[in-house]
């Protein structure tokens, strides 16, 4: 396993990525570029910071988050893979899958110029995933830094035989208070509503405003989603690729109150638009020696209109 003083000597540059013990001793790679600070704990590849210069954090994290092996991350960008939500039946596989509770390698650092640095991470398949989920696989992302933040999981079947996976990049936003905010892109949209159970299939009127619990998947979209927040006078831009569906969720109250890593009224800061492929409409089959590439671009806009 790559320790803290072999990743320096291996992938550090000179004020623009340092690898150190982060929170639980967890490594961290610390990105720092002409416009913006970036942070991924190799634990999961889970960028856990992002900032623009001169911007609010982007990116936010529950300072009451977990740091552990084996345990998943509140906040940042959890990789959901193979499976997004609960394991299939009669599966062991974790919510959310093993991607975001295994410590990945690092396999590139390329520092472009003052402004734009890229980390390269992989996970392959041993014998521990294989008894969560018996495929071969080798998983990379590509995380690249600079005025905007590009996260791309890119999925990889070396087996001989194909396997059908979903997915998403979690992503957790920062925001002023969720019950100001608003989602664009995500108009006339038909989503399954996951708060009520049965779930129920609804098509969202205008855009997506926030008063209670929202655990939305909002299906075959391919949209742009723009966070307007009014309060901080700016918009979050959440463009992607690679994916059909896109998850909208804030816990409010008493679902935060009753996590233990989020916590009573820590939840109106946050908001998540996740980008995934959370089935089982958009289910992704990959064959032998195939790849699937999931990824999306954010950027901060000023003004909220
Ligand atoms: O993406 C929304 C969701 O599936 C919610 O239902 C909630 O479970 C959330 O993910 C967080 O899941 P986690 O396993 O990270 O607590």
């Amino acid at each position: 396993m790559q320790d803290i003083a072999t990743l320096n000597a291996k992938f550090a540059r000179p004020d623009q990525v340092r690898f150190v013990a982060g929170p639980g001793g967890l490594p961290v790679a610390e990105i720092t570029t002409g416009v913006a600070t970036a942070a991924v704990c190799l634990h999961g590849a889970h960028v856990t910071a992002f900032q623009p210069q001169g911007e609010k954090p982007v990116i936010w994290l529950s300072r009451k988050a977990v740091f552990q092996s084996g345990k998943p991350i509140r906040g940042g960008i959890p990789l959901c893979w193979p499976n997004f939500g609960p394991a299939p039946v009669g599966s062991p596989l974790p919510p959310h899958g093993l991607a975001r509770l295994r410590r990945w390698q690092v396999v590139d650092v390329v520092a472009h110029d003052t402004d734009r640095c890229d980390l390269r991470l992989a996970l392959a398949a041993d014998d521990a995933s294989r008894e969560l989920w018996p495929h071969d696989f080798a998983l990379e992302l590509q995380v690249a830094v600079g005025r905007r933040l590009a996260v791309a999981l890119t999925i990889r079947n070396p087996g001989s035989s194909a396997f059908t996976c979903t997915d998403a990049l979690h992503t957790y936003f920062a925001v002023s208070d969720v019950a100001g905010v608003r989602v664009s892109g995500l108009e006339r949209c038909t989503y399954r509503d996951t708060v009520p159970t049965p779930p129920a299939t609804c098509r969202q009127e205008g855009p997506v405003t926030f008063g209670g619990n929202v655990d939305r998947v909002y299906l075959d979209t391919t949209a742009t989603c723009v966070i307007h927040d009014p309060k901080w006078k700016r918009r979050i831009a959440v463009t992607k690729q690679g994916s059909r569906s896109t998850v909208v969720w804030t816990p409010w109250e008493e679902k935060a109150a009753a996590m233990a890593d989020l916590g009573s009224g820590k939840w109106h800061g946050m908001l998540c638009v996740e980008t995934a492929n959370a089935g089982p409409e958009d289910a992704v089959t990959v064959p032998p020696g195939g790849t699937h590439t999931v990824s999306c671009e954010v950027s901060v806009l000023s003004g909220a209109d």
